[in-house]
């Protein structure tokens, strides 16, 4: 089947900032959606999203740049070719030439890569997570936000993410758990006069002014919930640790202290005796290969030491990892790498190395749940998709539980 049109549009993601979307047509009237996320604490070695930098236009972030490369270029090339994911993936790298895709733009590359997938699922009548199946498909464990610090509030905690991960039976009794710590938290802040607004994946962001503090409010939560944390509910942090180094010094700011990546691995090893954590993403800066291969040596036995600006959902970068035995879990975000074929390839080295994933939205999302079939059909064991609030981050639970649904009935 050919492919008869592509059409490129800006639209809004949850931050009120522009992202694109495309829409594509084969001859068969085949037609797909999609959309691309963007993240607020990227990694350096992401894949360029392109933005128009003109200061008349959404504060210089428009996409209209990208939105044009896809309605000529991409379109040019594509329109009238068999449509197939690898050849439409080769071609994108082909126009585009760079290693970083800056020319035509990661965003503009992958809304392409991604509206090709959707409409090979549809050409063969399945379901997305059906028509990406390698293997064995499996319901993902939610990672599910409820505090929100660092670069994602405006409050004074310097970890970025705070997570509940509830490992109990079933898709909609994990989302069921997590709603009902979620509204418990929120009356605990209220009883204690925080606010309860939240940031941008859906978290609550108090102000608070440690990682302890935050952490014994969520065991608060989880227990007065009548779950029991360390059994059923688990925690998951990521600390995006780039955002709180400095090169100059080559220290962390972390809870008022400024600390060295070896007193950070204690503060990490000294928080897993204390708390049921069952996963520390991006501990140190995003070029700290060593320490983050020292933290794994001493506790990934015990909990996921995740690497996300570190690999850069890149298999180069991962199989660098890979080599050092530097983590043993991943971060999977189509975005930062741009096409298909590419996560694609850096899931299944992480998988044949025995690097957990876990697929990941971004930080400005938008309603396309398309991370929701990539982890069930990848059979990827964790997905990070955000807090139990938020029209964009439960569109992603939403679609998961009737994946359950559907899967329980085959
Ligand atoms: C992260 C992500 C998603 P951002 O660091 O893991 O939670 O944030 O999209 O801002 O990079
Ligand atoms: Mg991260």
């Amino acid at each position: 089947m050919n492919i008869k049109d592509i059409r490129a549009r800006e639209i809004l993601d949850s931050r009120g900032n522009p992202t694109i979307e495309v829409e594509m047509t084969l001859d068969n009237g085949i037609e797909s959606v999609a959309s691309v996320p963007s993240g607020a604490s990227t990694g350096e070695r992401e894949a360029i999203e392109l933005r128009d930098n003109d200061l008349n236009r959404y504060l210089g972030k428009g996409v209209l740049k990208a939105v044009n490369n896809v309605n000529t270029t991409i379109k040019n090339a594509l329109v009238g070719q068999k449509l197939d994911q690898v050849s439409v993936d080769k071609m994108l790298l082909k126009l585009d030439g760079t290693p970083n895709k800056s020319v035509l733009g990661a965003n503009a590359m992958l809304a392409v890569s991604l509206a090709s997938l959707k409409c090979l699922a549809k050409l063969q009548n399945k379901e997305l997570y059906e028509y990406v199946t390698y293997g064995k498909v499996s319901l993902p464990i939610p990672m599910i936000n409820i505090v929100n610090g660092g670069a994602h509030a405006d409050n004074n905690l310097d970890i970025q993410e705070f997570m509940i991960v509830p490992i109990m039976k079933g898709m909609a009794k994990r989302i069921e758990a997590a709603s009902e710590i979620f509204h418990t938290l929120k009356k605990i802040l209220h009883q204690k006069g925080f606010l309860t607004t939240v940031g941008d994946e859906g978290g609550f962001a108090p102000n608070l002014n440690t990682t302890t503090e935050a952490l014994d409010l969520i065991m608060d939560a989880i227990n007065e919930a009548n779950y029991h944390p360390g059994k059923d509910v688990l925690i998951g942090l990521d600390i995006a640790a780039s955002v709180l180094y400095d090169k100059q010094t080559q220290t962390y700011k972390i809870d008022n202290k400024i600390l060295s990546s070896k007193e950070l691995m204690k503060y990490y090893i000294n928080l897993v005796s204390n708390y049921p954590i069952i996963s520390i993403e991006d501990p140190f800066e995003e070029n700290d290969l060593d320490s983050l291969a020292e933290l794994t040596n001493l506790i990934g036995n015990q909990i996921m030491v995740v690497g996300d600006d570190h690999f850069c959902t890149n298999s180069n970068l991962l199989q660098k990892g890979i080599d050092k035995k530097a983590g043993n879990a991943i971060i999977i975000k189509a975005n930062q790498i741009g096409t298909v074929s590419e996560m694609t390839k850096t899931i299944m080295l992480a998988k044949k190395n025995n690097y957990k994933t876990i697929i990941s939205h971004r930080s400005g999302e938008t309603e396309d749940t398309f991370i929701a079939d990539l982890a069930v059909g990848f059979g990827s064991p964790f997905i990070k998709t955000g807090s139990v609030s938020r029209g964009e981050r439960i569109a992603k639970y939403n679609r998961l539980m009737k994946i359950e649904e559907e899967l329980l009935k085959k």
